[in-house]
């Protein structure tokens, strides 16, 4: 489900948050991290990563997309439950974390189980930027960047 914003909303926006920064052009510059899929005991499995922001202007998350999986959406966790949004915001100068009990990636409908050590092909959609293509690597169905190692 993309979400379409017309030219002229996206131009006005992006000026609007420059005006304190004293540049006219100010624009997301999005880079993506710290990519990882648990390896899906099922045909469904989640995603994560974090999308850093070094621009002076806000970007939005429309929507991700997989040749692996029939459908990916986007899943926030609200107390013990998960809802899927429409898009998430990437901050200026700022970041979108999705991790372990926050944000995630949701992918349904698997082709075939990634096991670890696969990739899993990933595009990001943006309301503003271009697409951006992450090769998520597969990790253990228990991994846990934050623990380290
Ligand atoms: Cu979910």
């Amino acid at each position: 489900m993309r979400h379409l914003v017309a030219p002229a909303a996206v131009i006005a926006g992006a000026l609007a948050l420059a005006g304190c920064g004293g540049s006219d052009d100010a624009k997301a510059e999005l880079s993506v991290g710290s990519s990882y899929m648990p390896q899906p005991v099922s045909d469904m499995a989640a995603g994560f990563l974090t999308i850093a922001n070094k621009g002076a202007a806000k970007d939005e998350l429309t929507s991700v997309t997989s040749s692996a999986a029939g459908s990916v959406t986007v899943h926030r966790t609200v107390g013990q439950s998960m809802e899927e949004v429409k898009s998430l915001d990437v901050p200026a100068r700022g970041q979108l974390v999705f991790k372990s009990g926050g944000n995630h990636l949701m992918f349904e409908n698997l082709k075939h189980k990634p096991k670890q050590g696969e990739k899993v092909t990933v595009e990001l959609h943006f309301a503003k930027s271009g697409p951006i293509k992450v090769e998520m690597p597969v990790k253990s169905a228990t991994y846990n960047p934050a623990t380290g190692h």
